[in-house]
């Protein structure tokens, strides 16, 4: 599945819908075919009200009809939801639009009626004018709901499209260790950038075959997994615990050279929190061998908490295979 909200149509704000609907019945000619002053009138009035509804009602159904239940969504796209819109608030809305619709389609088969059964164009021109006030009455009285649905879709369409269908492999650790480099190394075309709106970075998304598995899905989370969780606001922290119901594996980057600016310490404190938050497992790395006078230095306080890690260095492209083949190992389980 990819972005539920991207086939969703907004519908229009409700004073452009009531003017679109105003438009169409009164400035275009509708092809009248009576014979006679009554049956002309007869005709244009019924016609103008059939048009103010099939504008709107076509237009409120299509938008309720477009709209996934949020509660059949995967659980990444309605965590999301929950974070970005009010989810009970867009329930009602919708079943406030539906409600315009039905009531509209309603109104407007009594009026006909009536209109059909008058033989006077002065009442029956009365009559169009007393379902346009009611017209207009009842789409006010869901504005609100409109606008909200309006303003929701929209705000919904910008989530990333992420295949939830894919073995997924979230990349980790603080910023400069490595995770754009190792990202590169092992998806096969250059990774993609989905707009998260959380983050101005965008969710990197790789991809590349793994025999037996698959197509499997890379995502980096630049801003997101790379600092310490505790100081986050809480839409950022739903935002990045959304993350968790992707992910079946993360590979966790350390830099152990602390060239990247951060101290094992602060590494090490990051991968604790992302351990107790993340229920799934980690593959961890340790990068930038290449610069061996600083990477054995302080490895060993990696390895002491963290157990065994592959030591690579993105850099040479040394690491990458035995880094795939780990992958690979907890993917197949
Ligand atoms: N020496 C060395 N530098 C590396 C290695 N991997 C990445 N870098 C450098 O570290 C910096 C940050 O790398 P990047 O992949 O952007 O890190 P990210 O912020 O975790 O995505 C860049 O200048 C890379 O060239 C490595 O294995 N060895
Ligand atoms: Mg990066």
């Amino acid at each position: 599945m990819t972005n539920p909200y991207k086939e969703a149509s907004p519908p229009l704000r409700t004073d452009k819908l009531i003017d679109l609907a105003f438009r169409r019945a009164f400035k275009r000619k509708h092809s009248v075919k009576g014979s006679n002053i009554v049956e002309i009138a007869r005709e244009r009035e019924i016609a103008r009200i059939r048009s103010m509804t099939d504008t709107v009602v076509s237009r409120l159904l299509n938008v309720v009809k477009s709209f996934p239940t949020v509660d059949n969504l995967h659980p990444f796209y309605k965590e999301l939801a929950h974070v970005l819109v009010d989810v009970d608030k867009l329930r009602k809305s919708l079943a406030a639009a539906q409600w315009a619709a039905q009531t509209i389609s309603r109104v407007s088969k009594v009026y006909i009626r009536r209109i059909a059964r008058s033989d006077d164009p002065d009442v029956m021109a009365k009559l169009r004018k007393e379902f346009t006030g009611r017209f207009s009455s009842i789409l006010k009285q869901v504005s609100e709901n409109i606008d909200y649905l309006a303003g929701s879709v929209n705000t919904l369409k910008d989530l990333p499209d992420i295949d939830t269908n894919l073995p997924t492999v979230v990349l980790a650790g603080m910023p400069n260790t490595g995770k754009s480099t190792i990202i590169r190394h092992l998806s096969s075309a250059e990774p993609e950038i989905a707009p998260y709106p959380f983050t101005t970075k965008g969710l990197v998304v790789g991809h590349s075959e793994f025999p037996g598995v698959g197509k499997v899905q890379f995502i980096d989370t630049p801003g997101l997994l790379d600092r310490p969780l505790a100081k986050r606001n809480w839409i950022e922290r739903q935002a990045i615990l959304a993350l968790r119901y992707l992910g079946r594996l993360i590979v966790y980057v350390f830099d152990p050279t602390e060239t990247c600016g951060y101290t094992v310490e602060s590494q090490l404190s990051l991968y604790r929190e992302i351990l107790e938050e993340f229920e799934v497992s980690v593959v961890k790395v340790a990068n930038k061998s290449d610069i061996s006078e600083l990477f054995y230095k302080k490895l060993h306080k990696i390895v002491r908490e963290a157990g065994d890690v592959i030591e690579m260095s993105a850099e040479l492209g040394e690491g990458v295979d035995e880094l795939r083949r780990a992958i690979w190992r907890e993917l197949r389980k």
